[in-house]
């Protein structure tokens, strides 16, 4: 069965989506293949898998629903959200260059910068909140346009369809890093880009319990390059996590409904706050690209960032004081978090870059879980009351 979205919708699809009742059993649930290796009739006639770093059946089955709920027909399971960066970029050779924009994870940075500059790869970081830039910054080598939206840590929206126009005009790819919207808000490929990302550690899996990404594509070339490169490099998620991924796709609408509603209640509460200098928010109208984020998302997940007023001092006094809210790095886990990109996930950014981008001492993220949405607005006045 197809499990198109002609004919299902996203809930459904999310829960049946690349599943079948176990043919030998009629076991309902996708069962976890903890095999290594698969016995062969004769040299080479097997039932379709050989090895599982090649491919793995609970692999597969995940595989299929995620790239059924990005709209897409091709998902591979990385062992973390960079692998799968790294994957996508290994798609380049020497020489080539990537535009990409100028906030993203600092982790993405990191690879870029320190990984992949050192083997011949040029990078350019622009600010495409603003399309017009990307049209300045491409170049003849030009080979992929790599965007965050929205980014990390600072909220910033790009114009997807405008991006698209721009790079597949020029010759090169689009990959989206879609992990702050996932899916169920964002879906990159039916507006035109190649190539999705997400790091599933985050709303993908939604439990904090794993470490994982996907790559997906509804491209036939690049999905043979990017099967290649993921038997080839060998970065494939282990069938337990890919395992766990699939379970948890089931609730991903039901959990990115109930993170988008705590995460306007408390970006409406933060806004309203008299020690909170700025919130950035995409489902607040006081979003400069609010309109955008009407236009190119279907709602907000439950990211949201704000600026204590005051200085690095009354910052941390305010961190240390959470008591629903865990200071933590990652994202996306039905708990919620709070961390300090300046000094916990943006570190990896070198200082100048950050106090230009505006990641400053007093800039906090948060990660809105699905607790009781008093429970949190409570747990925010007692810490700002520190600040
Ligand atoms: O941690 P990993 O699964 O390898 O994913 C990397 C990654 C990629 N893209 C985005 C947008 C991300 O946020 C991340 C990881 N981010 C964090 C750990 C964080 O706290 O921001």
């Amino acid at each position: 069965m197809s499990w198109s979205k002609e004919e299902f919708g996203f809930d459904t699809r999310a829960i049946h989506a690349g599943q079948i009742p176990d043919p030998t059993t009629g076991a309902i649930m996708t069962p976890l293949y903890l095999t290594s290796t698969y016995v062969q009739s004769a040299p080479g006639i097997h039932q379709g898998y050989d090895y599982s770093r090649s491919g793995n059946p609970t692999r597969s089955a995940y595989e299929q629903c995620v790239a059924n709920l990005e709209s897409a027909r091709f998902g591979f399971a990385m062992a973390s959200g960079c692998v799968g960066t790294a994957t996508i970029v290994h798609l380049l050779s020497a020489g080539d260059h990537v535009v990409a924009c100028d906030d993203m994870y600092g982790g993405s940075y990191r690879l870029f910068e320190r990984v992949f500059a050192k083997q011949g790869i040029r990078f350019s970081y622009v600010d495409l909140s603003d399309a017009g830039n990307l049209a300045r910054a491409l170049e003849k080598e030009t080979k992929l346009v790599w965007i965050e939206t929205p980014s990390n840590p600072l909220m910033k929206l790009i114009d997807i369809e405008a991006i698209v126009k721009l790079s597949h005009d020029a010759g090169a790819l689009l990959a989206v890093d879609n992990t702050f919207a996932s899916p169920y808000f964002q879906r990159p490929i039916e507006l035109g880009a190649d190539i999705v990302l997400h790091s599933t550690t985050k709303y993908i899996n939604g439990h904090s319990d794993l470490i994982g990404g996907v790559v997906v594509t509804d491209d036939d070339a690049i999905a043979e390059q990017l099967k290649f490169l993921a038997n080839a490099i060998g970065g494939i998620q282990s069938a337990f996590d890919a395992y766990l991924c699939l379970r948890s796709l089931k609730t991903l609408g039901v959990r990115m409904r109930a993170h988008e509603a705590n995460a306007l209640a408390v970006a409406k509460f933060l806004e309203g706050h008299a020690k909170v200098e700025r919130v950035r928010y995409p489902g607040l109208p006081s979003h400069p690209q609010h309109a955008l984020a009407e236009r190119q998302m279907s709602g907000n997940s439950g990211m949201l960032t704000f600026n204590v007023k005051g200085d690095l001092a009354a910052t941390r006094r305010v961190l240390e004081r959470f008591r629903v809210f865990a200071l933590a790095e990652s994202l996306g886990g039905v708990e919620s978090l709070i961390e300090h990109p300046a000094i916990m996930t943006h570190a990896s950014l070198p200082a100048e870059i950050r106090a230009s981008l505006g990641i400053g001492d007093n800039l906090i993220r948060v990660s809105v879980g699905i607790e009781s949405s008093d429970d949190l607005l409570a747990d925010l006045d007692h810490a700002l009351a520190a600040a």
